[in-house]
């Protein structure tokens, strides 16, 4: 059994972080039906979602996948990149301390979930603009007693390194290569976005099926031809804060 924490998305979403998009506006109904939509995704993919309550005055927290990295033996409660976004983990920490035992990456260490991609025990983590040397130099500390590599991979013209590749089967990849290079993950099977699509590489793999944006029409036959079981959600809302579907949920096994 898998749990998906989630949260609310936020009244303030409007005034979110931006960084690689032009400001649109959100609609925040439509937003709020949207993430519901996706927790219901995540629960026809056998998850019992703990859904968290909106935290209005924080605009991202509904990205809660930033604010933490939970692997089977500990959770690491991050500090974001973005400053606007650090009080989100007081709210994280004690849901997290009900499932693991939590460890917290301390200043001057900044550290993205958005950044973090665990293939099995080897954790690859963005050098982006949101996680630095330090961040990323604590998290293998915690890490690698229990048995994970941490390589840290460049990131360029995006804002996290899920942003450029996710997991999307057992063993197999989605990437854009235009932002990170495809060579680190040569022991893995490498798909391509197709290049209309550069935002296309987030997907969700969990309960067997991808929860993947309905927006991206090409990559998504490339990769129903891979044989893998997409499960589309319309997240065009949330795309407009810059977010995707690997960051609106925190994905841990249960027990
Ligand atoms: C931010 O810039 O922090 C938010 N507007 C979007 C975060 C998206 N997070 C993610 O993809 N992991």
């Amino acid at each position: 059994m898998q749990i998906a924490i989630t949260r609310g998305v936020s009244a303030g979403i409007a005034a979110c972080e931006l960084t690689h998009l032009e400001r649109q506006a959100i609609d925040l109904e439509r937003a709020r039906a949207q993430h519901r939509a996706y927790e219901e995704a995540l629960g026809r993919a056998g998850c019992r979602v703990e859904s968290l309550p909106a935290l209005d005055d924080l605009p991202d927290s509904v990205f809660v996948e930033d604010v933490a990295i939970v692997l089977d033996e500990i959770a690491i409660v991050t500090r974001p990149g973005a400053e606007s976004r650090q009080p989100e983990t007081a709210h994280i920490a004690p849901v997290l301390a009900n499932h693991r035992r939590v460890s917290f990456i301390q200043a001057p260490g900044t550290l993205d979930g958005g950044d973090v991609l665990r293939l099995g025990r080897r954790i690859f983590v963005g050098q982006s603009g949101r996680s630095n040397e330090s961040g990323i130099e604590q998290l293998r500390a915690v890490a690698w007693p229990y048995g994970y590599t941490v390589t840290a991979v460049p990131v360029s013209g995006c804002l996290h390194l899920k942003s450029a590749i996710t997991e999307v089967a057992p063993g197999v990849v989605l990437v854009n290569p235009a932002w990170i290079d495809p060579a680190v993950f040569r022991h893995v099977t490498v798909i391509e976005v197709d290049s209309q699509e550069p935002y296309a590489a987030n997907g969700l793999l969990v309960g067997g099926r991808l929860i993947y944006p309905e927006s991206f029409s090409r990559t998504r036959k490339c990769l129903e031809a891979a044989g893998i079981v997409i499960e589309p959600v319309d997240v065009s809302e949330l795309q407009r804060a810059e977010g995707a579907v690997t960051c609106c949920s925190l994905i841990l096994s249960a027990g």
